[in-house]
């Protein structure tokens, strides 16, 4: 576990489970375009959730790379799930300005909705190719960026499935958060 406290805004990188953080107001989704079930986060996000969330998350499909949208949580601990779709890695370009275009837009919409905290996984690292250090420095740096505007979101949760992921975001965001 590693902690930082930027403008106000606490980071913490934790080594778990998305669907069992049930301290948070929202979790994200590591979503497909259509926001059906699939494997991954978004398999685990459904199934926890339960079928409520599919059918809730039929009038919001299809949403693009970069865009996020929000959704009750259903059968998960969260009241709330904010779904992403991040870029198939080198395919949907530029992928470091859209996966930050996730960042930006799932924690602002998570500010608009007055909500103080959420978790991510780390997005677009899995099925769709982005390498993990890139990824988290991308991840952080969009992050660390708008802490200041930020008036209600107070803590910000990433949640890596493996020992090794979480230790390397830690690594990214001390430094990161050293620069900045
Ligand atoms: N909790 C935390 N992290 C997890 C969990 C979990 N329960 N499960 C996997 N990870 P991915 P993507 C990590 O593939 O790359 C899906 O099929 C995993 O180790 O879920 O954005 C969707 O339907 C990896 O580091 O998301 C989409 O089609 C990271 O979460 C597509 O995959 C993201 O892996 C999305 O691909």
């Amino acid at each position: 576990m590693f902690e930082l406290n930027h403008q106000g805004v606490t980071l913490r990188c934790v080594q778990g489970d998305i669907t069992r953080q049930s301290d948070l107001d929202a979790v994200v989704n590591a979503a497909n375009a259509e926001l059906r079930p699939g494997g991954g986060v978004a398999g685990a996000i459904h199934r926890a959730a339960g079928p409520e969330l599919d059918a809730a998350c039929r009038s919001l499909a299809p949403i693009r790379p970069g865009e996020a949208v929000i959704t009750a949580g259903y059968g998960l601990p969260n009241p709330w799930v904010i779904h992403c779709l991040g870029p198939v890695y080198g395919v949907d370009r530029p992928s470091d300005g859209l996966l930050a275009d996730c960042y930006r837009n799932a924690v602002e919409l998570a500010d608009r909705e007055q909500l103080q905290s959420i978790g991510f996984p780390a997005l677009s690292t899995g099925a769709f190719g982005y390498p993990m250090e890139a990824a988290a420095e991308v991840a952080f740096r969009t992050l660390l960026g708008l802490c200041a505007s930020l008036g209600h979101v107070r803590h910000i949760r990433f949640v890596l499935f493996s020992e090794a992921d979480a230790e390397l975001h830690a690594r990214v965001l001390r430094r990161l958060g050293e620069e900045s």
